[in-house]
C-alpha cells in the first residue's frame, strides 16, 4: 500500500518566557526542549534549535495514509536572523506560532514576523496564549478573555489566519493538547497548499535584521 509523507517545519516565536518551549514539548510530544523559570533578563532558551518527529500514519491525503514529519525550530526571544531561519527552515517555514502568555496580556511583545517574511506571514500564523491555568482560575472563559483584551491583541487573534489556541501545562497537557494543536496546524498549512513562507528576498543573506 502506498504510504505518504509530509514534512512541515514550525517556526515558534515570542518574548522572553512566554512558554516557547513548552509549547514545542507539546507539538513534538515530549521534554526535549529546555523549559525553566530563568533569572531575569536571560532566557532559558539562548539558541535557535530544531527537533523533528515522525508521526507514523497521522492522516489521510486524497484517501491514503499519510505520515507527518513535523520538525519544531524553538528560537531565543530575539527575532532569529535570516540565515538561521533559512538554514532551519529548508523549504520555508510551513507555519509560524506566535507565543503569548494569556497572563500578561498589557505585555507587548516584540513578534515582528513581518520584518523577517512581509506581508505574507499572517496567512500561516496561528496565536498560542499559554498560561491558560490562569485564566480558569479566575474565572475568565478563553472567548470572555479576548473580548476584554487589548486592542492590538485583538487585532493580532484576528490576523492571524490559523486562529487562536489557548494552551495550560498544569496537566499532561503535552500528550492531550498536543494532538488538537498539531491538527490545527496541519489544517492551517493545507490551506496554504503546504507552501512554505520564505525569508523576504531583500533579506537573503543578511545576519540580521
Ligand atoms: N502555569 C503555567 N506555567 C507554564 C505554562 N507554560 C509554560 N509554563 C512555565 O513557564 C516557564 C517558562 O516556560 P518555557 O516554555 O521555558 O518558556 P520560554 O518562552 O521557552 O522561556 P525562555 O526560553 O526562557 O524565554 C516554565 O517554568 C514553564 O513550566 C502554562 O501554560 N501554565
Ligand atoms: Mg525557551
Amino acid at each position: 500500500m502506498d504510504l505518504y509523507s509530509l514534512a512541515l517545519n514550525v517556526l515558534l516565536m515570542g518574548d522572553r518566557q512566554s512558554g516557547r518551549s513548552s509549547v514545542g514539548n507539546a507539538l513534538i510530544g515530549g521534554e526535549e526542549f529546555q523549559t525553566g523559570t530563568c533569572v531575569p533578563g536571560i532566557s532559558v532558551t539562548a539558541e535557535c534549535q530544531r527537533l523533528s518527529r515522525n508521526f507514523q500514519r497521522y492522516f489521510r491525503r486524497q484517501g491514503v495514509e499519510s505520515d507527518l514529519v513535523l520538525s519544531v525550530v524553538d528560537t531565543p526571544p530575539l527575532l532569529p536572523s535570516p540565515h538561521t531561519v533559512s538554514e532551519l527552515c529548508p523549504g520555508g517555514v510551513h507555519v509560524l506560532v506566535l507565543v503569548l502568555r494569556a497572563d500578561w496580556p498589557n505585555e507587548r511583545t516584540h513578534l515582528r514576523e513581518h520584518a523577517l517574511f512581509g506581508p505574507e506571514w499572517c496567512r500561516h500564523a496561528l496565536l498560542v496564549l499559554t498560561h491558560a491555568d490562569h485564566l480558569r482560575e479566575a474565572g475568565l472563559h478563553p472567548s470572555a478573555f479576548l473580548m476584554q483584551a487589548n486592542d492590538w491583541l485583538r487585532a493580532l487573534a484576528e490576523e492571524v489566519e490559523g486562529g487562536v489556541f489557548f494552551l495550560d501545562n498544569t496537566s499532561n497537557w503535552s500528550c492531550i493538547r498536543g494532538r488538537p494543536l498539531r491538527d490545527q496546524l496541519l489544517r492551517l498549512s493545507a490551506r496554504n497548499h503546504h507552501k512554505g513562507l520564505s525569508v523576504t528576498e531583500s533579506l537573503r543573506g543578511a545576519t540580521n535584521v
